[in-house]
């Protein structure tokens, strides 16, 4: 754990307040089973749903999804039999970094699995999740939904299922309430890059959200081509901890959003234009002369307050930066581990920020030195700074209908805030 990384992160954006937007997909207060039979109707060898007491934020009752897999119509089916419930709906959830929702297992010896989907043109975004006995707050970020055929995109999702898969010929229910999108002020992009350096992607977009869990800070979590269809929107800030090669779109879109005030922090890998918002003029590409000649970097102390003396990084090559523009200045710079100075590594300017490599994830700092990180970050995330997130937006006048009737917007609790 790098608390360095993560005051870097945290002093960036201390200043400002934060709050999550609400969309109530559904909080499944139907009025009796015919009401929620309506919405929510069974394909293949599924029953009607019915009804189910819950007693929550969301009010008292949650979707019974029956799984009686020990008929005879299971044994038949040509593909893997599940239990399967679908509601048509009209959705844009292109904003929203993640889906949330309650669910409820009465036994999951019958179940292999459970999937959450949402239809979009003509495929499907689907989340797999193993349920467990008993009730359990389910939290998935966008990019968590792989692809199944061609879905057009979250602006127009149509229809939402839910399904469990058998595991064994018994009968057994499920339950699902609360379900409902969120989006934070901060969102993670992971780099939708191809092959092998897609796996370097997706790690440095999970490190970076593994950190801002560490410490309770909700975050939304796309890809660049969520980016590219415009997921952007009443983001503050959007991370990008390493995206090679993102498309003209999507790089259009984060021009827009710097532009609207959104500020950006890249790493590494970074689009010229874009590196000239951030106050980098050009960089230079340098591959290691000799172990340990990017060791750490070392910071300037009081450019930021929290900000650590120095964190460990162990880089192999770097991107050095040359800064000019929008106010920008060199905060960080490469040192090698006798802590001669080498080139610039971290600028800072009014749009965000940019390093010049990924954050590796390789610090291996003392207890007592990651304590007193860990209590910086702490003060910079007191009210008025990050802690400002437990206040919630809601919009319920953006579901489009989605819902049966008005309630109370749901209050969602803040992982450790
Ligand atoms: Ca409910």
């Amino acid at each position: 754990m790098r608390y360095s990384d993560l005051t870097c992160v945290v002093a960036l954006l201390a200043a400002t307040s934060f709050a999550a937007d609400v969309m109530l997909i559904d909080d499944f207060e139907y009025a009796d089973e015919a009401a929620a039979q309506a919405a929510w109707q069974p394909d293949e060898q599924a029953e009607p749903v019915g009804l189910y007491p819950h007693e929550s934020e969301g009010g008292k009752t949650a979707l019974m999804m029956p799984c009686n897999f020990s008929l005879e119509r299971y044994k038949l089916s040509p593909n893997n039999p599940r239990a399967v419930y679908d509601r048509t709906v009209d959705l844009d959830l292109a904003r929203y970094g993640s889906i949330v929702f309650d669910f409820y297992c009465d036994d999951p010896d019958p179940i292999r699995n459970a999937t959450l989907y949402f239809h979009s043109a003509a495929g499907w975004y689907a989340k797999g999740f193993n349920p467990s006995k008993g009730w359990k707050r389910m939290s998935v970020s966008r990019s968590e939904f792989g692809r199944e055929d061609a879905p057009g995109g979250w602006r127009a999702i149509d229809r939402i299922r839910v399904c469990a898969w058998q595991s064994k010929a018994e009968d057994t229910f499920c339950a699902i309430d609360n379900l409902h999108a969120r989006t934070e002020d901060i969102a993670i992009i992971r780099g939708s890059v191809e092959g092998s350096e897609s796996r370097t992607a997706r790690d440095c977009a999970e490190r970076v959200g593994n950190w801002l869990s560490e410490f309770g800070i909700r975050y939304g979590s796309f890809t660049d081509e969520d980016v590219a269809a415009g997921a952007l929107s009443s983001h503050k800030l959007a991370i990008f901890a390493y995206n090679p090669g993102m498309s003209a779109e999507a790089i259009a879109q984060v021009i827009d959003f710097i532009g609207r005030g959104g500020k950006v922090m890249f790493f590494y890998s970074i689009d010229a234009e874009l590196a000239k918002l951030l106050g980098v003029a050009s960089y230079t590409y340098m591959g290691s002369e000799h172990r340990d000649q990017f060791a750490e970097v070392g910071f300037e102390a009081d450019a930021i307050p929290g900000l650590p003396e120095k964190m460990q990084q162990g880089s192999w090559n770097i991107n050095a930066p040359e800064v000019g523009g929008h106010n920008a200045k060199a905060i960080g710079f490469w040192q090698d581990k006798e802590g001669n100075a080498g080139p610039a590594a971290v600028v800072l300017s009014d749009n965000g920020s940019y390093m010049g490599h990924i954050l590796t994830g390789s610090d291996a700092a003392g207890h007592r030195r990651t304590k007193r990180l860990y209590l910086g970050a702490r003060r910079a995330l007191r009210p008025g700074g990050l802690a400002a997130s437990g206040r919630e937006r809601s919009h319920r006048g953006e579901t489009r209908g989605a819902l049966h009737r008005p309630r109370a917007a749901l209050r969602v609790p803040l992982a450790g805030a």
